[in-house]
């Protein structure tokens, strides 16, 4: 921990304010209103789950503030038409991973790039990006907000992370998943790490397209995390393993992302 901490953060977010500083949290008041019991309802998939069901059960002790969080927590992030989305999409952080092998695998249009489902799962899975463009998709239009200070639309294509969860089947004590990516920065390997609520959350997405093409170097290619609930740095590029633990505990700098251990970013990045 000591010695990442004293490694000084590669760009603009060294000297960024706090995360979400700047950003309104009117959607969390939007959907506060909502019942515990409708929520619950709409989330078979979730509570299936043991270590979310004793979250419920904590949430079923009157504590009506633990209610009304996850209740808003399931909320959508807003979704946008064609007609808004920007002329631009930034690439910011990582712009090109380092590793000689990312260059080797780009020249081939990341033919047999692997993405890894690992850690507390019945079924490991071994994946190629082909297998993964194969599943599924779901395409979305939404902003995507950088604490820096900018935003921008763009329409993501790609798998429910929910899909793949589903087919590597979670052991009762996983509780949340580690994104683990092919980049470093000041020699740091990018992670990020969402729990269980976002993991299933219907926006939560493995993306290969970005407006309608593969994603451009610069935006993570070939695969990608969309979690359209947070901030932009959670949205973990360059996606090789999706990793199911209990604690986030002795991974990395133990805080749960790349931000997060370098410069005390929030783990939970809602907008
Ligand atoms: N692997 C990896 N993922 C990352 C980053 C990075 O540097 N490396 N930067 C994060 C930050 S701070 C933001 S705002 C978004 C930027 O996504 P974009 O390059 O598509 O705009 O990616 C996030 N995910
Ligand atoms: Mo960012």
């Amino acid at each position: 921990m000591r010695r990442i901490k004293q490694t000084a953060p590669t760009n603009a977010h060294a000297n960024a304010p706090a995360p979400t500083a700047h950003i309104t949290r009117r959607t969390l008041l939007g959907s506060a209103a909502i019942g515990a019991a409708a929520m619950l309802s709409g989330c078979d998939e979730l509570s299936g789950n043991a270590s979310f069901r004793e979250i419920l059960r904590s949430g079923e002790d009157a504590n009506f503030a633990v209610q009304r969080s996850l209740s808003s927590r399931k909320a959508l992030a807003q979704e946008f038409p064609e007609s808004a989305i920007s002329d631009i999409f930034p690439a910011n952080g990582t712009r090109y991973p380092p590793l000689p092998a990312y260059a080797t695998i780009a020249e081939r249009g990341f033919a047999g790039w692997p993405l890894l489902v690992d850690g507390l799962v019945e079924n490991q899975l071994e994946l190629t990006l082909e297998q993964v463009r194969q599943m599924p998709a779901q395409s979305q239009i939404t902003r995507h907000d950088c604490v820096e200070g900018w935003s921008a639309i763009g329409k993501w294509t790609g798998v429910r992370l929910a899909h793949l969860l589903n087919m590597a089947k979670l052991k009762k004590s996983a509780r949340y998943l580690v994104f683990h990516c092919a980049d470093t920065l000041g020699g740091i390997p990018y992670y990020e790490s969402i729990d269980l609520i976002d993991a299933y959350h219907p926006q939560t997405i493995i993306a290969w397209n970005l407006n309608d093409e593969p994603l451009p170097i610069g935006n993570g290619a070939p695969l990608r995390l969309r979690v359209e609930r947070q901030l932009g740095y959670k949205h973990a590029k360059y996606l090789v393993r999706i990793e199911a633990v209990s604690s986030l505990t002795g991974i990395y700098g133990g805080k749960g992302g790349y931000w997060e251990d370098v410069a005390d970013y929030e783990w939970y990045g809602g907008i």
